[in-house]
């Protein structure tokens, strides 16, 4: 994917951290997975201040893993012995296991575990994962939606199930400011919906195999429900 001038978002930075975030057969590196997350606030903050709230929250979320690396980081220099050791956030299953055996992770209440937030990210990816494949969809019936209500089916579908009944209605508000199909195409430098389709497509495929890999890892340790 080539880069489009005079754009912040770009689909093509989104699809090379999604494609680098994949490492070893069953895991995900954590920078790319984020990078990917900094890239879409990127688009959000195109849509205008309607959907402020969305950027300001996956900002909240991926901040928090963040500041969770960092802490620890500065914990192991501190240790001398072990300063040659890699850290705990550098991917998925490392921080799924740092994290359970400090004792991180609450199975019974909220605390800001990094697993616990990234569970709130990858619901997330499931989303836009079936809203990117349905925008991509040629067919003339799902064309002759629009993003925004292909936004919303998929909302309903997937995330929804996870949201209160305010956030739903906040959600509600921010799909009406979801742009038309020209918008999408001119965010993407393409014209028609085969070359969008194209486009699109890959980032589906790669947000596939993050979000699977991720779903296995944290569905082995019994996190998919974690408070
Ligand atoms: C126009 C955009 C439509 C977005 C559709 C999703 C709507 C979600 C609405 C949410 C409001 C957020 C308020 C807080 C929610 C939290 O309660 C919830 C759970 O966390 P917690 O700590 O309370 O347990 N948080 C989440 O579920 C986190 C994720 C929220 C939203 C994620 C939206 C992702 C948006 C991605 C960018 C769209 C990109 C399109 C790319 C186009 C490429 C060509």
């Amino acid at each position: 994917l080539e880069v489009c001038p005079g754009q912040k978002f770009q689909i093509a930075y989104l699809l090379m951290h999604l494609q680098d975030a994949p490492v070893s057969t069953n895991d995900v590196l954590l920078n790319p997975y984020l990078a990917s997350w900094d890239e879409l606030i990127k688009f959000m903050e195109s849509l205008g201040p309607m959907v402020g709230i969305i950027s300001q929250e996956i900002e909240t979320k991926t901040s928090i893993i963040r500041k969770l690396a960092q802490k620890e980081e500065e914990e192991r220099n501190q240790r001398a012995q072990d300063s040659a050791s890699s850290g705990a956030y550098v991917s998925v299953r490392s921080m799924i296991v740092s994290e359970l055996e400090q004792g991180l992770v609450n199975f019974d209440q909220l605390t800001e575990s990094g697993c616990r937030t990234l569970l709130r990210l990858h619901r997330a990816l499931l989303w836009l994962q079936l809203f990117l494949h349905n925008l991509a969809e040629e067919k003339r019936e799902m064309m002759a939606r629009s993003p925004s209500e292909l936004c919303r089916e998929a909302y309903r579908l997937t995330l929804a199930e996870h949201h209160s009944w305010w956030v739903k209605k906040a959600a509600e508000l921010a799909f009406v400011a979801m742009p038309d199909r020209q918008f999408f195409y001119k965010l993407m430098c393409v014209r028609t919906q085969a070359e969008a389709a194209a486009s699109l497509n890959r980032v589906v495929k790669a947000i596939q195999k993050v979000y699977d890999r991720t779903q296995l890892a944290l569905a082995e340790h019994d996190m998919l429900a974690l408070p």
